[in-house]
């Protein structure tokens, strides 16, 4: 069956690839509003419109080997995105309620840092009697990785414990440097688009007064993916909304910048 590719089509078979795109259409465990299901066909179709020439970095995306896999299931994330990495590509996945980077965070070498960017810190051990509540994301992989939580401004009193506890560092997203210095050499990034700010991110399920701008957003992507050794991103909990399609084209983007800046 046909399904919708990255930028309209791919830039090279899977065999030659250097990034594979996983649409992975899940929200089953989103606490609040669901809809993040539909989030990897609508940013798919937004990619569809954008330019791939990046004016700020004057690359161009489709110089870069990119392919999109057809949508994978909850069941089998671990199963595919387990197998891009040993094949030694990046996975660029596509929530999604954020549930869906546990499997993989939970099977990521011991010496990968993990930059959670999020306006939550979804660090609860459980959630409404759910352990893979998407607000208990990062609960898991946190007691084994080096997590760099960035964007947070919302959290209860259990989650700050626990990134105590597991010695989490709570960074601010201004402060590059310290983000840098603070992760390993190998970086899996997990990003909440609800770090952005909802004036520029409107379209998420629980959305966060006071959040990261698109500048902000990029310089600390920009920062990561050239500095450290990005072996996977995932962009969870957009929303599609009607009359808001900017969002899945902001999604969109913030993939062809990362494959532009782990490029250069
Ligand atoms: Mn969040």
């Amino acid at each position: 069956m046909a399904f919708r590719k990255f930028m309209g089509a791919d830039s090279a078979a899977y065999e030659a690839a250097n990034y594979v795109i996983v649409p992975i259409p899940y929200d089953s465990n989103a606490s609040w509003l669901k809809g993040a299901a539909n989030a990897p066909e609508a940013v798919l179709r937004a990619s569809e419109e954008i330019e791939h020439y990046d004016f700020e970095t004057g690359a161009n995306v489709s110089d870069s080997k990119f392919v999109t896999l057809a949508p994978a299931s909850y069941d089998s994330i671990r199963e595919t995105v387990g197998k891009i990495m040993k094949d030694g590509k990046i996975p660029l996945c596509i929530g999604g309620d954020h549930s869906i980077s546990i499997p993989i965070l939970n099977t990521l070498p011991d010496d990968v840092s993990i930059l959670h960017v999020d306006a939550h810190l979804d660090m609860r051990e459980e959630y409404l009697g759910n352990k893979n509540s998407h607000a208990c994301a990062l609960y898991s992989a946190s007691k084994s990785h080096t997590v760099v939580h960035v964007g947070t401004r919302s959290c209860c009193e259990e989650e700050i414990e626990n990134v105590r506890r597991f010695s989490n560092v709570l960074a601010d997203y201004r402060d590059t440097e310290s983000i840098l210095h603070d992760l390993g050499n190998k970086v899996y990034i997990t990003f909440d688009v609800d770090a952005l700010d909802p004036s520029i991110m409107p379209a998420t399920g629980t959305p966060e007064p006071g959040g990261m701008g698109w500048a902000d957003a990029l310089r600390t992507l920009e920062a990561v993916c050239r500095e450290k050794n990005v072996i996977g991103i995932d962009f969870v909990e957009l929303k599609p909304q009607d009359g808001f399609h900017f969002c899945d084209v902001t999604v969109a983007k913030l993939i062809m910048k990362s494959i532009i800046y782990i490029e250069g």
